[in-house]
């Protein structure tokens, strides 16, 4: 698997399918989610919707993954994955790393070899950059997939040079 790194938005990304960071709710927010779904149009949104009318009653669980439409999207599928919020108390780096591995899980099922990642939590979820890098390119390294590239895709400079490090 070729692990790569780029500076910008995932919604411009040419890759088979991106990963939402969103939350359990699936119905939008900020950050990632907000940009997905307002660059994606209404299509996204509605699979969501049934989604949660079929399968995901009470949310999508954190540290799970489901693919809708990528919409208006270069990408075709977008995987949503929900990362747990950064605490100081309780280590949950274990739902961190299943966001990465179910999201290639999803993206084996959907048959798509090249997936654009954003570094879930660490934005309003508020893990501390240098540690979600480290779990991102740890577990997707770890992790037996189809998926032949796996390109992470930066917003600033401080998650850029973090997944550098990591890398
Ligand atoms: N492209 C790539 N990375 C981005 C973009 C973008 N367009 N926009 C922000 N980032 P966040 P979370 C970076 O907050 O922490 C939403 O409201 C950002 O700088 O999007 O998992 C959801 O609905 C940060 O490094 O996701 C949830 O409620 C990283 O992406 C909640 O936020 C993740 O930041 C999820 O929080």
């Amino acid at each position: 698997m070729r692990v790569t790194l780029v500076r910008g938005d995932i919604t411009e990304q040419d890759a088979d399918a991106v990963v939402n960071a969103a939350n359990s709710s699936l119905l939008g927010g900020g950050g990632v989610d907000g940009a997905i779904h307002r660059r994606g149009g209404p299509a996204i949104l509605r699979e969501c919707r049934e989604l949660r009318a079929s399968r995901y009653g009470g949310g999508l669980p954190t540290g799970q993954a489901v693919a809708t439409t990528a919409g208006d999207l270069p990408a075709r599928w977008v995987i949503h994955t929900v990362g747990p919020v950064h605490s100081s108390t309780e280590d949950r780096s274990d739902l961190l790393a299943s966001c990465y591995r179910e999201s290639l899980r999803v993206a084996d099922e959907l048959g798509a070899a090249v997936v654009a990642f954003p570094a879930v939590s660490a934005g309003v979820y508020g893990w501390p950059v240098g540690d979600a890098a480290r779990i991102a390119v740890e577990t997707v390294r770890a992790t037996a997939t189809k998926v032949t590239d796996v390109r992470f895709v930066l917003f600033n400079e401080e998650a850029y040079t973090a997944f550098e490090r990591a890398l």
